[in-house]
């Protein structure tokens, strides 16, 4: 089997989407071949580079038409938040599968209509949360289910970034309520609430507080005129998990240092686990199946063959994977899925449980008191 594809965004993820679209190509035979159909994007120019750089056969500026074209089989929306409804419906209509950027749309109206329309049309739909398939995750799942950490009572995670901490920094899409739905939240925070979801269950309720550092920003670089930002710079969150749980998730562009810290603790009765992307081949774990006198946290090195989520495919043991490894383990998994009709997550519906659970944090933000997640 082989599954034609058109990917929509030029940037940074359509970047990240096409390279995993080759490797899985190279690295995993047993998945169905990537024919890299089209590259679409609003500059003539700039996609015609990409289509070159990335290696697809074509570049488009008409998205409407390419979604109609009978050689695609999957699209792959990497453009900003205001263009995934729109995309989507219009993937829907034409009856093709979907990979869709995160968060699913940019208010819950948008995504509970997206996920509703694509299960009307029988189509199938993942959703690019690709941290879950950071092997070390993978692992910390895999303990989780076998019940090596016993009962869940924690799940702390930060999300910290410090790119945006400068007032000259211009407006950008992501600083525009409308572009985007939110700031930090939804960019950050819905990564961290999907592995939430993932490794501990529903989030049932939350309080939350959130902040915009800078205010208005300029509307171009050096410009003197400036812009509202409507959207968030940061945010604090404290949940309630349907399994009993309690943890806290923070999100934030202001943290000086920090990269991408996107990292977590889960604490059970029966053991710990730590991952922190910067060290993403590394997963911490402490039992209390070991002795007194030995408990700590062990390191596990999370790529050794025949033990570890995806380590199979790739070099001898120990020789670590990096960030975009994530995406490509996402690419497989969905091809796979499709190829078979076996279930895939994330997929619309977590993409919706994600985006009530973005809608609740806000909501709580605003009245300041605990919101159900509904
Ligand atoms: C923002 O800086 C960003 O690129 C997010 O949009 C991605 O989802 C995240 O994985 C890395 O950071």
């Amino acid at each position: 089997m082989s599954v034609r594809v058109a990917l929509f965004g030029t940037k940074f993820m359509g970047k990240a989407h096409s390279q995993a679209y080759r490797s899985v190509n190279m690295f995993f035979p047993q998945a169905p071949r990537v024919e890299m159909k089209v590259i679409v994007g609003r500059d003539p120019k700039q996609t015609k580079e990409a289509a070159r750089l990335y290696r697809w056969e074509e570049a488009s500026t008409d998205w409407k038409a390419v979604m109609h074209r009978d050689d695609i089989d999957v699209v792959d929306i990497c453009t900003p938040g205001d263009w995934h409804k729109p995309m989507v419906l219009e993937a829907v209509k034409a009856k093709k599968h979907i990979v869709c950027e995160k968060p699913l749309g940019n208010t819950l109206a948008e995504a509970k209509r997206m996920t509703a329309a694509a299960a009307k049309a029988g189509v199938r739909h993942f959703l690019m949360h690709n941290y879950r398939r950071a092997p070390a995750v993978a692992l910390a799942k895999k303990i989780i289910d076998d019940g090596r950490i016993g009962r869940i009572f924690h799940f702390r995670a930060r999300y910290l970034q410090d790119w945006a901490m400068s007032p000259k920094l211009q407006m950008l899409w992501r600083f525009d309520k409308q572009r985007a739905g939110s700031g930090a939240l939804g960019d950050l925070g819905s990564h961290i609430i999907d592995l939430a979801h993932y490794l501990c269950g529903d989030i049932s309720s939350v309080s939350a507080a959130m902040e915009t550092y800078i205010k208005e920003r300029p509307t171009a670089p050096r410009s003197r005129k400036n812009e509202a930002v409507t959207v968030d710079d940061a945010v604090v969150v404290c949940t309630r998990f349907a399994n009993g749980a309690i943890g806290t998730l923070e999100a934030t562009r202001f943290a000086l240092g920090r990269k991408n810290h996107n990292a977590f603790e889960v604490n059970g009765s029966r053991g710990s686990l730590v991952f922190d992307l910067e060290n993403l081949n590394n997963l911490d774990f402490c039992s209390a199946d070991d002795k007194a006198d030995a408990q700590g946290f062990r390191r596990i090195i999370a790529c050794s063959k025949g033990n570890h989520p995806y380590a199979d495919h790739w070099w001898a043991d120990g020789h670590i994977l990096g960030y975009e490894h994530t995406f490509t383990h996402s690419v497989n998994d969905f091809l796979m899925a499709l190829e078979s009709g076996s279930e895939i997550h994330p997929d619309f519906d977590d993409g919706l449980r994600n985006q009530k659970v973005l809608h609740a944090v806000e909501k709580a933000a605003r009245s300041r008191r605990w919101e159900k997640v509904a």
